[in-house]
C-alpha cells in the first residue's frame, strides 16, 4: 500500500497510508539509496511504498520525486540533507521589521528553490506593524520581485481577510513554508487551522542562530488532506550546494535569460569585458541590490565549490 511521509526523525517515519491512517513506521533494511546521495534515503512528503506483517508496518521503497529541496545536512558538513520533496510551492515568509529579512537572504532561498524547480510566493508579514519609511522599503522590495515576475502577496496574521488570501493560494497544494525564526510561521499556520495550537514567539529557537539544530520537518494539514504545509523549524540557511558555480547567475531569473548573450559563454558576470548582465544592471534593468547579492553568493560558493573540486 501507498503511503505519505509526514515527519521523519531519522530512524521513525510518520506515514500516512491510502485508508488515511496514520502510522509509524520503520525502513524494512537497507533502502537502496536513490540518486540524490543525501544522508537521509526517506524526505518528508515522499510517497513510499508499505509493507504489513502482524502489525508492524515497514517502508520498502520510495516512488520518484517530482522534485525537492536540498540542504547541506545538519549532522555532516558537505553532505547532503533532503528537506521535503513533491511540492508544488514554497511559501517563503519575510518582514521587513521585526525581525528584518535581509534581501541576501530573500535572494539565497529564491536560487535554491529555482535550482529545484519550486515555484516560490513571497509573503510580506505584520503589515500591521510597519511605518510609513517600513511600508515605502516594502513596496520597493514587492516592485521588484514582481517585476522579476515572482508573485509576493502582503499581509498580516492579525487580518482575517489576509488569512483567507492566503487560504486561496494554498488550496489543493503542498506547500514550503520557510522564514527566518520570528517572521511569523506558526502564527500564520494557527490562523490557517486554529486547532493545530502551535506555540507562538518560540524564544529558544532565537538562540541557536547560527547552529543547526535537530528539528525535523513536519507536513501539516491546513484545511483537508490534499491542502498540505511543510514546516521547517531550525532552518536559518538553505546552504546552496550541489550546483555548478556558473550555473547560479541562471538561478536569478532575470539574468537567465541574459547570460547567453554575454562575450564569453562561461561568463561569471564579474569582471568580464562585454558581459550581458553587468550592462543590464549600469542601465538599471536589472536591481543592482539584487546583482551585489549575486555577487556575494557566488564569492561564498566558492568556499564550498573548492571544496567539491578537491574532492573531484
Ligand atoms: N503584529 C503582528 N505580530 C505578528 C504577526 N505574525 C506574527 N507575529 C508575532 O511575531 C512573533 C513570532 O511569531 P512566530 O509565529 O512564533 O514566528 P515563527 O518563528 O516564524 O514561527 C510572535 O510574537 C507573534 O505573535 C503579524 O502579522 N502581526
Ligand atoms: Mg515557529
Ligand atoms: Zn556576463
Amino acid at each position: 500500500m501507498k503511503g505519505t511521509v509526514y515527519k521523519s526523525t531519522g530512524s521513525w517515519y510518520e506515514v500516512k497510508n491510502e485508508l488515511g491512517e496514520m502510522l509509524s513506521c520503520r525502513l524494512k533494511g537497507k533502502i537502496r539509496l536513490d540518486e540524490t546521495n543525501s544522508t537521509n534515503p526517506i524526505a518528508v512528503g515522499d510517497i513510499v511504498e508499505l509493507e504489513t506483517d502482524q502489525d508492524d508496518t515497514q517502508i520498502v521503497s520510495v516512488h520518484k520525486r517530482k522534485n525537492y529541496i536540498v540542504r547541506e545536512s545538519p549532522k555532516h558538513k558537505h553532505a547532503k540533507h533532503i528537506v521535503a520533496s513533491n511540492l508544488d510551492q514554497a511559501f517563503l515568509i519575510v518582514t521587513i521589521a521585526s525581525p528584518r529579512t535581509s534581501s541576501g537572504f530573500i535572494d539565497r532561498f529564491l536560487v535554491v528553490a529555482a535550482a529545484y524547480d519550486v515555484p516560490v510566493v513571497i509573503v510580506f508579514n505584520k503589515l500591521d506593524l510597519l511605518n510609513e519609511k517600513e511600508l515605502a522599503k516594502q513596496k520597493e522590495l514587492i516592485n521588484i520581485y514582481k517585476k522579476i515576475g515572482y508573485e509576493t502577496l502582503s499581509i498580516s496574521c492579525l487580518d482575517e481577510k489576509d488569512i483567507k488570501k492566503v487560504k486561496t493560494k494554498l488550496k489543493g497544494k503542498t506547500t514550503l513554508l520557510s522564514g527566518h525564526s520570528g517572521v511569523g510561521k506558526s502564527t500564520l499556520l494557527n490562523a490557517l487551522n486554529p486547532n493545530l495550537d502551535l506555540r507562538v514567539g518560540d524564544i529558544s529557537a532565537k538562540h541557536d542562530k547560527g547552529t543547526h539544530t535537530t528539528t525535523f520537518a513536519e507536513m501539516i494539514e491546513v484545511d483537508d488532506a490534499k491542502t498540505l504545509i511543510i514546516d521547517t523549524p531550525g532552518i536559518k540557511e538553505f546552504g546552496i550546494m550541489g550546483f555548478e558555480l556558473e550555473e547560479i547567475s541562471a538561478h536569478f531569473l532575470e539574468m537567465r535569460a541574459l547570460v547567453n548573450e554575454c562575450q564569453f559563454n562561461n561568463c561569471m558576470h564579474i569582471d568580464e569585458p562585454k558581459c550581458a548582465v553587468k550592462l543590464a544592471v549600469a542601465k538599471g534593468e536589472i536591481d543592482a541590490g539584487r546583482y551585489d547579492n549575486y555577487v556575494k553568493i557566488v564569492e561564498d560558493y566558492k568556499e564550498n565549490y573548492n571544496y567539491w573540486e578537491r574532492k573531484k
